[in-house]
């Protein structure tokens, strides 16, 4: 019984150690580039104290399960009240100095009316309006994907 009793354990310490792998592994966070009328929207973190006040592109942590899609049609239903359609990759995937990965993606709307519940502010931007963003008023993440956005504002 007590070999049986060790097996059982360890096996079980190994699965316990096999889960928590899994936890470390860097975790995804997406953000939407939701582009309209030639206009990019940002909104503006209300979290934490560092980052409050600060744009970003919307979005959040990918829960297991989920696409990149599903996550981010998901946290924009949560935070923006709107439905979006997903497209392609926007810009480099971002290393967070925590270690999560941000990937951007375009988006459109495909219905309703974006509005900021639980961001400070939000606002649709230009190709000229983002060039005269000052940096420090956007989340460092984010401030790599301005170039690609302006370009993307520039063909849309
Ligand atoms: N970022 C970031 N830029 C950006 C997003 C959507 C998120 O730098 N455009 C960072 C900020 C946080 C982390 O990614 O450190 C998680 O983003 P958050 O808070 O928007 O995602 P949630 O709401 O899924 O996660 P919790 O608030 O932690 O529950």
């Amino acid at each position: 019984i007590a070999t049986f009793v060790t097996m059982g354990w360890l096996i079980a310490t190994r699965a316990a150690r096999g889960a928590h792998r899994t936890d470390d592994r860097p975790q995804d966070v997406v953000a939407a580039a939701i582009v309209d009328d030639g206009r990019v929207l940002l909104a503006q973190r209300a979290h934490p104290a560092e980052l409050a006040g600060k744009w970003e592109l919307p979005g959040g942590r990918v829960e297991s399960g989920e696409t990149h899609a599903t996550a981010l049609t998901r946290e924009i239903r949560e935070e923006l009240g709107a439905e979006i359609e997903v497209a392609g990759r926007i810009g480099a995937e971002v290393t967070h100095p925590n270690g999560l990965m941000l990937y951007a993606y375009r988006a459109r709307l495909r219905s309703g009316t974006p509005a900021a519940l639980e961001h400070l502010d939000m606002q649709w931007f230009s190709a000229d309006e983002l060039r005269r963003l000052d940096l420090d008023d956007v989340v460092p993440a984010d401030r790599d994907w301005i170039p690609e956005l302006c370009a993307v504002l520039d063909d849309a």
